[in-house]
């Protein structure tokens, strides 16, 4: 049985957001970081040997019995709180990570099941993939990227929408997704999620988003997108996104900082004393 395709009826009106096929680390800087303007960087990655060769079934072989926290939605959307907008996020934990896959790729098959392996950290969680791992190239430091995690799901995944408060490359290895963005000038009619002291989500299912609860939401302007294996897509921090699987996906994302961040976060580890603060999640990162 087939899914259903992803509703676009909420944001007809989307616009485009720039696309280049290279852009120089000065121009990416100039451009789209320090006015915080989204880009998408077509086929920017396709040489990555992760996009060359990784597919399920080569990170079933690889990872092979890791465990891994597999999510589960009747509907698809997974949020990060444990507060779904359609139905519960059921998390198993410590699932084999070839069980995993082979549940994803049921349910890319199945309309009332869909299966997630959200934001697990390759160094921490796959640490047999970290030199695999290519960096894009854009930015001046590449050695900032603190946290680069691998996102796997069937069709009809759907990460609802919110922001982080890093910068981010959202890499496309295989299969596609949507995305689509709000620029942070949007906030007063993205309805942050301040009852439960979630001021990173939005209330607002983009899928079947009720506009009588949230009239505002009409005023915000969208803008969309597609990635294929190899696209990468800028994120700015405090951009809100919402990410929709189209088919089977597998995709890479690396948080990064800017420069005075960086300078922060070394002081603040240094004071700290301890090591990485590798524990970076979602909700941290947001
Ligand atoms: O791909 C997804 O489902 C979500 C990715 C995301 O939210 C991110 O990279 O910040």
């Amino acid at each position: 049985m087939s899914k259903m395709p992803y509703n676009y009826f909420c944001r007809q009106d989307a616009a485009g957001i720039e696309s280049v096929s290279a852009i120089s680390r000065t121009k990416f800087r100039s451009r789209h970081v320090l006015p915080a303007k989204p880009l998408k960087i077509l086929g920017g990655a396709s040489k990555w040997k992760a996009v060359r060769s990784w597919s399920p079934a080569y990170l079933r072989n690889a990872i092979k019995d890791t465990p891994v926290a597999l999510s589960i939605n009747s509907k698809g959307v997974f949020d990060y709180n444990n507060s779904a907008l359609t139905g519960p996020v059921h998390v198993i934990k410590d699932v084999r990570f070839r069980d995993a896959v082979d549940e994803v790729l049921r349910c890319s098959d199945v309309s009332n099941k869909f299966c997630y392996i959200q934001q697990h950290s390759i160094r921490e969680q796959f640490s047999c993939l970290v030199d695999e791992l290519d960096y894009p190239p854009w930015i001046i430091y590449p050695n900032v990227f603190f946290e680069t995690n691998l996102w796997f799901g069937s069709k009809g995944c759907f990460s609802p929408l919110h922001f982080d408060r890093s910068d981010n490359f959202l890499v496309q290895v295989h299969g596609r997704k949507h995305v689509t963005l709000f620029a942070p000038d949007d906030n007063e009619f993205l309805y942050q999620n301040l009852h439960d002291n979630l001021p990173h989500c939005s209330q607002i299912n983009l899928l079947t988003p009720d506009l009588d609860q949230f009239p505002l939401f009409k005023q915000a302007t969208a803008f969309s997108v597609f990635l294929d294996p190899g696209d990468a897509l800028y994120i700015p921090k405090h951009w809100w996104h919402a990410v929709y699987s189209l088919e089977t996906s597998i995709s890479l994302n690396y948080w990064w900082m800017r420069l005075p961040e960086l300078f922060v976060h070394l002081l603040r580890r240094a004071r700290k004393g301890s090591g990485n603060s590798a524990k970076t999640k979602r909700a941290n990162a947001a």
